[in-house]
């Protein structure tokens, strides 16, 4: 008997490897001078390319990216967005949360499977590694024989994202220091890895000639060539290490059809908002005059930035790629109206047919207040007081391994559940020198039901609270509602759509506002969930989820090699 079932067990897996397809990647990172914007500054490449190589999977396939570190003198991680890592929580690619770094010189083999279709990406998980470039795109198809919910002619895959000329290690230490030093602006705004700074912007400073190369062909404008009468299928990623976008097609309107790899119901607008670690498909039909291009722009909102607008090239074919549209690009959105933004996260909802309805209650619900601190002088984001700081031993490991001294991972008070909204004012300055740094991680009970309430409040800054996308690591939760200014338990989730929400990973917190959220902790492992900008996850604005950690299979020895498991493991 026990033999017949191993049989079965056996067969089952061999029709899954036959059915799934492997795909092995040989990747080197390394540093190299790039221009995305017409200023020389080094970059962080994959094989010599940043934006990164797209990954191109089916639902199903089993991806292996044999990763190494050429970067010289510094460390490495990353994380598949959006990919849940069910069975694989070691290859979620959270340096600190779920492995230990990867050493310059050394190689990481990430294995995990695709196990549904839609947009991804890929990205840096260590320090602020992310905006040097480290990014790319992951785009799983449907299987075989199954067709998607709407027609299109083309798939195109475009990353927007925001691109700073100062190094990650300025920002970095500019972050850490009292006084402190905010990253400020971005300089440029990059279309699939291309953006336009204006070089005689730099000749005040004393810079070596050719620094600034507005003819270099790295930084000719990213075109999308479009034969008329036919539908595109763009997917669009936001990996910005500040900035909240607006995206436009001059006009044309689009209609949004998929995010985070959730099928919506369809909308369509003008111009789309999206944050960063978010992903949206969106259907345009190159129907407008062929005879002339059209702008593709993208500009900041929800900050009063000085980054002037990314713009790219809508080229109906046959005209030339790079011929310039005859008119001046279309003004975005307004930055400071919260409005169409809020109105934009409201509308989108899972799409009939495919709605996966959330459990009709929760087991648990944790309020997380975000507020900016004074900590011992330096300026911090925390969470219930709170302000976020990775252990020695990686919480995976830690846990997995409960031993050594992570013990105090287990044996700490756990950390705050919620705050007194009835008290607390969240369109005042925080007069708050009480929170603390801390590794504490929320324990989750396998396979219960989790509410998640996220409140903004204004930051340090008199009249002023800022947008954060919340993005969380190991699953996809519901979206169930949003809502301005201070959330009430008492009312609010008699508001909750438990009807039709949209699933997701990344969601934003609008200015002085509130997003519920909705998961079920049922994939063992240690789980990040943070604000995906990352100057704010560098000063503390994150938390770790626990779950199910004794479900977790025998972590491969890669993984290991820093703090408690020092020395445990060196290929
Ligand atoms: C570039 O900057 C210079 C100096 O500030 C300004 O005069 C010029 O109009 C700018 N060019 C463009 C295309 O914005
Ligand atoms: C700018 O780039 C162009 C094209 O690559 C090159 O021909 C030219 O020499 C560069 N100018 C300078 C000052 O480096
Ligand atoms: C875009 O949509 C708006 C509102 O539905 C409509 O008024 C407008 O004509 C559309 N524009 C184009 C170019 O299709
Ligand atoms: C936005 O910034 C500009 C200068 O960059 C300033 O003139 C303007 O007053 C600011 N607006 C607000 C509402 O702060
Ligand atoms: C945060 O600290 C402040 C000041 O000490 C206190 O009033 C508040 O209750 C604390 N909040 C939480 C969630 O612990
Ligand atoms: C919350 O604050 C209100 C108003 O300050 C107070 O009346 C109430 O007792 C507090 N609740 C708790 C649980 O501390
Ligand atoms: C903040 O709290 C401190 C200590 O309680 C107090 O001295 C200070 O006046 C407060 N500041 C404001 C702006 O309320
Ligand atoms: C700060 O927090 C600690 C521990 O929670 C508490 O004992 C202390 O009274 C708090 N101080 C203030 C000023 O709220
Ligand atoms: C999780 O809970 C659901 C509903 O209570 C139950 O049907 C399912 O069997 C549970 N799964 C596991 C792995 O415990
Ligand atoms: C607060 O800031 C908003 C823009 O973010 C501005 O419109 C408003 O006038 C400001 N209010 C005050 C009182 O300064
Ligand atoms: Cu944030």
């Amino acid at each position: 008997m026990i033999k017949l079932l191993t049989f079965l067990l056996l067969l089952i897996g061999a029709i899954e490897i036959a059915e799934g397809r492997i795909r092995h990647y040989k990747w080197d990172v390394k540093y190299e001078y790039k221009s995305p914007d017409c200023v020389k500054k080094l970059a962080i490449t994959i094989n010599g390319r940043s934006p990164g190589p797209t990954i191109l999977a089916q639902q199903g396939d089993t991806i292996i990216v044999e990763l190494t570190n050429s970067l010289g003198m510094e460390n490495l991680a990353i994380h598949w967005h959006g990919i849940r890592q069910i069975g694989t929580p070691w290859s979620d690619g959270t340096e600190g949360v779920t492995q230990c770094p990867i050493l310059p010189g050394d190689t990481f083999s990430y294995r995990f499977v695709v196990d549904r279709p839609g947009t991804y990406m890929y990205h840096a998980h260590y320090g602020m590694q992310r905006q040097a470039g480290l990014y790319g795109s992951i785009r799983v198809s449907v299987p075989d024989g199954v067709s998607e919910p709407f027609a299109y002619d083309y798939d195109r895959s475009i990353i927007l994202n925001d691109w700073y000329h100062k190094s990650t290690y300025e920002q970095a230490a500019g972050l850490s220091s009292d006084p402190f030093v905010w990253v400020g602006e971005p300089q440029s705004l990059l279309i699939q890895g291309k953006g336009r700074f204006n070089c005689s912007k730099l000749t005040t400073l004393n810079l070596e000639p050719g620094v600034c190369n507005a003819t270099n062909p790295e930084c000719s404008p990213y075109t999308l060539t479009v034969v008329p009468g036919k539908t595109y299928r763009l997917r669009l990623t936001s990996i910005t290490a500040l900035s909240a976008l607006s995206f436009q097609i001059e006009g044309h309107n689009m209609t949004v059809v998929e995010a985070d790899g959730h099928y919506v119901e369809p909308f369509t607008v003008k111009n789309i908002f999206i944050y960063s670690g978010e992903t949206y498909s969106i259907l345009v039909k190159a129907e407008q005059d062929p005879s002339r291009n059209y702008w593709m722009t993208t500009s900041v909102v929800s900050r009063n930035s000085t980054t002037p607008p990314g713009l790219a090239h809508f080229n109906y074919y046959p005209n030339h790629p790079q011929r310039s549209p005859p008119t001046d690009p279309p003004a975005g959105p307004l930055w400071d109206a919260v409005e169409p933004r809020l109105a934009q996260s409201l509308a989108i909802k899972a799409r009939q047919g495919y709605i996966y309805p959330p459990p009709a209650t929760s087991d648990r619900i944790i309020v997380f207040l975000n507020t900016q601190n004074k900590i011992d002088g330096y300026t911090r984001w925390s969470v219930n007081n709170v302000s976020f700081t990775l252990p020695e031993t990686p919480y995976l490991i830690a846990l997995k391994e409960s031993r050594g001294n992570a013990q105090h991972l287990f044996d700490q008070k756990p950390p705050p559940e919620g705050y007194n909204f009835t008290s607390y004012d969240i369109y005042s300055v925080a007069n708050n020198t009480n929170a603390t740094k801390s590794d504490s991680i929320y324990r989750l009970k396998f396979n219960t039901t989790v509410d998640i309430i996220l409140q903004n409040a204004n930051t340090l800054t008199n009249n002023n609270s800022e947008t954060h996308p919340w993005h969380l690591h190991g699953h996809d939760f519901w979206v169930l509602g949003y809502g301005e200014g201070k959330f009430d338990i008492n009312s609010d989730p008699a508001r909750y759509n438990l009807v039709d929400p949209i699933m997701k990973n990344t969601v934003p917190v609008h200015r002085y506002g509130w997003t519920a959220l909705r998961f079920v902790a049922d994939n063992p492992g240690a789980w990040a969930f943070h604000c995906h900008i990352e100057s704010h996850l560098y000063m503390g604005m994150g938390v770790v989820f626990e779950e199910g950690i004794e479900k977790v299979g025998k972590l491969p020895s890669q993984n290991m090699g820093c703090g408690i498991t020092k020395g445990f493991w060196k290929p």
